[in-house]
């Protein structure tokens, strides 16, 4: 029966209606604790199987996602290490891990709200790309402080993120203009003239690697050339437990459906969704530890997290 829950999961998050490293995380973390509370007293080791492949298959769904794959692993790393075999202990280890890791999760994500809100003036002209939960919330916070600014996104093709991100600002009475993708370099550039020409960047980011660059949604590297080259400030606001401490990240390819549903039979399409910022185009993080440049990123992470792989 719960084997239903756990493959509707798995759905949403592969099909994109669940979105965004945070919400991705929150929602393995979910259902993992609820899945463990449907072990049945008796076979240890079916116990332990079946939690370590819902964890397995929970981390591979979107292969892009260190966020959810270090929280997940961390529960895999105490599921081997005990030695536990009665189902009811089992229930309760998890249960406590997930509950554990989506406070930290929420707990960040406030902290980041605070600390890049005070990037955030009156008057400013602010892009953003896509829907990061972790951007949004600074500018919510932002706009209760009473700065009155307005906000840039893009459509964020195909799957046009980029509306839920414009809805939800909209809803909290922040003014918000969409572009098409291709706009977003010239809309950041000077050529767009004064009143166009954005004061700040603000990005979110589904990995951090090694070397302080960050892997986004698809387009995010030309926004990040387009402000290196103009001179306007690119944060990227994300917790250091998406680091990926090996570094090698693989990009996911989509499917061709997303760009184009019938498509002439001859035609290639690739669906790349996520490009690479290097650090080099990037001011600085806006992390739960406040404000770092990005090669302090690697470091900091592994000392305050010292489980992240
Ligand atoms: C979403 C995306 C977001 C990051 C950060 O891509 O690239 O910017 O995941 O989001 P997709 P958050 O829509 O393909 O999942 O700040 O919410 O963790």
């Amino acid at each position: 029966m719960f084997m239903n829950q756990l493959q509707i999961t798995l759905n949403k998050i592969k099909n994109v209606k669940i979105q965004g490293a945070n919400a991705i995380a929150l929602a393995s973390l979910n259902t993992l604790a609820k899945y463990a509370q449907t072990l049945k007293e008796g076979n240890f080791r079916e116990n332990r199987v079946k939690l370590l492949s819902a964890i397995s298959q929970l981390s591979l769904v979107r292969p892009t996602e260190p966020f959810n794959q270090n929280l997940l692993r961390s529960i895999s790393a105490i599921i081997n290490q005990n030695k536990i075999s009665a189902a009811g202990d089992f229930k309760e280890l998890i249960t406590g891990r997930c509950s554990f890791l989506k406070k930290l999760i929420n707990d960040n994500a406030a902290k980041i709200a605070v600390h890049g809100s005070k990037l955030v003036r009156t008057g400013q002209k602010i892009f953003t790309h896509c829907h990061s939960k972790t951007v949004e919330d600074i500018f919510i916070k932002a706009k209760k402080q009473n700065k009155v600014f307005s906000l840039f996104n893009t459509e964020t093709r195909p799957l046009f993120q980029g509306r839920i991100t414009a809805k939800n600002l909209l809803e909290h009475k922040i003014p918000v203009t969409m572009v098409a993708d291709s706009a977003a370099e010239f809309l950041i550039s000077e050529t767009s003239g004064k009143d166009l020409m954005m004061d700040l960047v603000i990005l979110g980011a589904d990995a951090i690697l090694p070397d302080g660059s960050i892997i986004n949604k698809i387009g995010s590297y030309g926004i990040a050339l387009s402000c290196f080259y103009t001179k306007v400030p690119l944060y990227i606001a994300c917790s250091l437990l998406k680091l990926d401490a090996d570094g090698v990240i693989t990009i996911e390819l989509r499917s061709e459906q997303e760009i184009w549903p019938h498509k002439p039979k001859n035609l290639r399409i690739i669906n790349f969704a996520f490009d690479k910022i290097p650090a080099q185009f990037i001011t600085g993080f806006i992390t739960e530890f406040g404000l770092i440049k990005p090669r302090q990123a690697f470091k900091l992470a592994k000392s305050h997290y010292p489980w992240i792989k």
